[in-house]
């Protein structure tokens, strides 16, 4: 489900301009506008969701695909390997929960610090 008024949807559908990091039948996922670390992307379902409150078990396969990407595309972009390597995935979820874009997406964020904060 395409939604026409989405900024996501937007991008997914390439009408407007993103850095792509990776892409298949079931996501898209591109470097963050404004990254917050050396490594910042976001990965993204085709299908428009508006968050992870819309989320039910009918939709487990599609955010088991999505972190199962995760570690993979972190270790492509630049995360380094676990244990003093890594990242961190943050969905933000609703306004008091930090979201500013209505269409469910996963960050992915790493690289070497000091970026992290808490
Ligand atoms: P959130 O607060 O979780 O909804 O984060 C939305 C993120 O989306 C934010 O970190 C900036 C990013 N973003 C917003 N607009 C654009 C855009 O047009 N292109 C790209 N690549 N990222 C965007």
């Amino acid at each position: 489900m395409h939604d026409p008024n989405c900024l996501f949807c937007k991008i997914i559908a390439g009408q407007i301009p993103s850095k792509k990091v990776y892409e298949d039948e079931q996501v898209f996922a591109f470097h963050d506008i404004h990254p917050w670390a050396p490594v910042h992307f976001l990965i993204v379902p085709r299908l428009h969701l508006h968050s992870m409150a819309a989320v039910t078990p009918e939709h487990a396969g599609l955010l088991g695909h999505m972190m199962a990407l995760a570690p993979k595309l972190a270790m492509e972009q630049g995360c380094n390997p676990y244990p003093d390597g890594g990242f961190r995935i943050v969905v933000n979820t609703g306004t008091e929960g930090g979201q500013e874009i209505h269409h469910l997406h996963m960050h992915v964020i790493g690289g070497p610090r000091p970026w992290l904060r808490g």
